[in-house]
């Protein structure tokens, strides 16, 4: 393959942006939002559900394919893609964030995080180099750099010495990825809530020269006010002719919010997860199914959606099958989730286009202030 990863912006709107990555594995249309699929699965989901839903790329993750079935075993079965029979783009996360959030006993130090598996106890080692090789075991065609995310809340003395920790692996993801024609390597930002920190990093970044940029070190807990005040600020940082990428976010408002100050690709758990635990994600806010309150309603869960949960079943049988422990039940309501995160991408994507992303973002909290029924 000798087909380049590029991204060409489309639109924007104030500073939201429409664009699309080309990939060789097909395109990206940004903003974009990445289903999480951690274990070479969207828990609950076939691919080719996950692919209806709208989704164009998936999220997976070194730590968790690393230990378990292990990058080598993968790479031997043909890939990724072809391991969990997915064949458009995969973006990888390079497992430090994992590291830090699952792993027991972590010792960090200039050469990487050494760590017990959550799994089964045994030690490992991750470094920039290995993050590399894991991820090109795997075949992903986005590459994360191996970074440290700063835990929040952190003194900027903290989470300068973390962020400089970071654009020293950054470096040494770059030195490590080389040069793979048809896969793309992104740098991640940190510097925590400090914008001369968070400068600092988008200039370390420039320098050494990424395919795209990513925001990490945010929803870690300092909530979205104090995050969409970064975010008014670290996307005009980076680059405006490569893809930004938002690290874990979010809910619908952060998601919305993100987009509006310049944000062009996300991932989160949140519409799988919650899924499996029966909050669903509607155009008039967060339902949660388990409440008796649907138990005898015959009507659907978002009478606007058009997914198979919405299309042909009612909320007092989604209340019934979530009830009984039913599979059926995480099946459908992650399906309606990730649906209901796919439209929202759409018309954000198709408002830039038009000009409004302004009146996108006044009916969106509209109806969200309505509240459901
Ligand atoms: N770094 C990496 N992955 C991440 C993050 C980060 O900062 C975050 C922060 N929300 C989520 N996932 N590598
Ligand atoms: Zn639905």
């Amino acid at each position: 393959m000798t087909q380049r990863v590029t991204f060409q912006l489309q639109a924007r709107d104030g500073k939201a942006r429409r664009g699309v990555i080309q990939t060789p594995r097909g395109e990206i249309r940004t903003p974009a939002f990445m289903p999480v699929g951690t274990a070479a699965t969207v828990k609950a989901m076939l691919p080719e559900s996950v692919r209806a839903t709208g989704a164009d790329v998936l999220l997976g993750n070194t730590y968790h394919l690393m230990l378990r079935p292990t990058a080598e075993r993968i790479a031997a079965l043909g890939g990724l893609h072809k391991f969990m029979n997915w064949e458009r783009p995969i973006l990888t996360d390079s497992g430090g964030f994992q590291v830090m959030s699952l792993a027991e006993l972590r010792k960090l130090t200039e050469k990487g995080v050494t760590f017990r598996s959550h799994v089964d106890g045994a030690r490992h080692e991750l470094t920039p180099e290995r993050s590399m090789e894991i991820q090109a075991l795997l075949g992903s065609d986005i590459v994360m750099s191996f970074d440290e995310c700063t835990p929040y809340p952190a003194t900027e003395e903290v989470a300068a010495s973390s962020m400089r920790l970071s654009m020293r692996w950054a470096q040494r993801s770059r030195d490590a990825f080389g040069d793979r024609p048809g896969h793309a390597l992104f740098g991640i930002q940190q510097g925590s809530t400090f914008r001369e920190l968070r400068e600092e990093s988008a200039q370390a970044l420039q320098q050494i020269g990424f395919d795209g940029y990513a925001v990490g070190g945010l929803a870690v807990g300092e909530g979205q006010e104090a995050m969409f005040d970064v975010l008014d600020y670290a996307p005009d940082m980076l680059p405006e002719d490569k893809p930004r990428y938002l690290m874990g976010v979010g809910k619908p408002d952060d998601i919305v919010g993100a987009v509006a100050r310049g944000i062009d690709m996300m991932d989160c758990v949140l519409p799988s997860r919650s899924g499996r635990t029966g909050q669903v994600f509607t155009h008039r806010g967060v339902v949660n199914i388990k409440n008796a309150r649907h138990r005898d309603d015959p009507r659907p869960l978002d009478e606007s959606c058009t997914c198979p949960a919405c299309r042909s079943y009612s909320r007092a049988y989604l209340h019934h099958v979530f009830r009984a422990g039913e599979m059926i039940s995480g099946m459908l309501l992650t399906w309606h989730n990730l649906h209901y995160y796919q439209v929202l991408m759409d018309g954000m994507r198709e408002a830039i286009e038009a000009g409004d992303f302004a009146g996108f973002e006044r009916d969106f909290h509209a109806r969200r202030a309505e509240g459901d029924i």
